[in-house]
């Protein structure tokens, strides 16, 4: 089950119970056989950056009940309109001279107008000639969607699971798990990479956990980059008082995607600045190899960057090149 031979097209489907069962391995045994994994298909000591950009904030139609962009909940957040072109081409340029090399858009919206992704387009054309990696996220696709996403030069498309489908309906009832996966196949087809996680700490079990982790790791091809995100406790939310789940299952969580995904970028995402430098470096440790970089998320606060570049010093890590990933062969 957890041959490191296997090629892609050739993933045999991890189940909830193998995943468990990883769970279940003591502490050490469980971050170092993540950590074999991770030394196996990287530089153990190389982190990729990506910066985030809200391209169009707030005013969702969805449910998501960890969101704070969903109109749904009083959350506080002032709505704004999609951003221009310019506006989004000088956040990169900073991302890029700050040393990220991919820039990924999100808008809240429960899919995109056919209008409106003329305008994304643009705005990953724009990005792409920077030199920087493009992804977006801009919820549900519809056919023919994404073959445009591809030919303005997209790169990776973000469209979360987030959590196991058991649980799904506890969290979303805008939309259904199936959905999701329909989306993810279309950005597949249209040859776009897939950046597809989840979010712990929303009061699932950690059975759900595992489900989510092999969903996850049974999309055939597996995703080439994995967000795994803690929950970010927005006040307004129906999530707002979840208890906070325990940092030592978040670096779990962590080895047990790398051992399933041994090829994916594992991407701590939301929450890392409340995960702390020692929890932090678990997570390196247990095979994490990217980060959202830079001093916002989408709506909420990140990491300062200051505090990662002193934080990559204490732990030897330096960031990723692209050209250096394009000799490694890994997504
Ligand atoms: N509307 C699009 C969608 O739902 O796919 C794109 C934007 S949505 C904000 C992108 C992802 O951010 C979600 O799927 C979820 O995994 C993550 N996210 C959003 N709010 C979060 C929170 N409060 N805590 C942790 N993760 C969050
Ligand atoms: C992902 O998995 N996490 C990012 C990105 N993909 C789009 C978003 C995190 C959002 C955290 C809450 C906020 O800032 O609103
Ligand atoms: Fe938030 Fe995306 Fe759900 Fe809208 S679809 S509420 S932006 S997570």
């Amino acid at each position: 089950m957890n041959d490191l031979s296997r090629i892609p097209g050739e993933t045999p489907a991890w189940t909830t119970e193998a995943v468990e069962a990883l769970y279940a391995l003591p502490f050490n045994d469980l971050i170092y056989q993540a950590a074999s994994v991770h030394r196996a298909h990287f530089d153990p000591n190389t982190v990729q950056l990506s910066t985030l950009l809200s391209v169009k904030t707030g005013g969702c139609s969805e449910d998501c009940g960890y969101c704070a962009q969903s109109a749904r909940y009083d959350t506080g957040l002032k709505r704004e309109r999609l951003l221009a072109v310019d506006e989004v081409v000088a956040a990169a340029r900073a991302a890029k001279e700050s040393g990220a090399t991919r820039f990924c858009m999100g808008a809240a919206w429960r899919g995109p107008k056919d209008q409106d992704l003329e305008t994304v387009a643009a705005m990953v054309r724009a990005v792409k000639d920077l030199g920087l990696e493009t992804c977006v996220t801009l919820g549900m696709l519809k056919p023919g969607q994404a073959e445009r996403l591809k030919a303005a030069g997209l790169d990776y498309y973000n469209h979360n699971l987030d959590t196991g489908s058991d649980y799904y309906g506890e969290v979303v009832t805008t939309h259904r798990h199936a959905d999701r996966l329909d989306t993810l196949a279309q950005v597949r087809a249209a040859g776009i990479h897939v950046c597809c996680g989840g979010i712990i700490g929303m009061g699932e079990s950690r059975r759900v956990r595992a489900q989510l982790i092999a969903e996850l790791a049974s999309l055939d091809p597996q995703p080439e980059s994995v967000p795994i995100n803690l929950l970010v406790k927005i006040p307004g939310t129906p999530m707002a008082a979840r208890d906070d789940l325990d940092p030592l299952e978040f670096v779990r969580t962590v080895a047990c995607a790398r051992i399933t995904m041994p090829r994916a970028h594992v991407r701590l995402s939301a929450g890392r600045r409340e995960l702390g430098e020692a929890v932090q470096a678990l997570c390196f440790l247990a095979g994490a190899n990217s980060i959202f970089y830079g001093d916002k998320l989408l709506t909420t606060g990140n990491a300062e960057v200051e505090a990662d570049r002193q934080l990559f010093a204490k732990l030897g890590l330096k960031p990723e090149s692209t050209e250096g990933r394009r000799c490694a062969g890994a997504g």
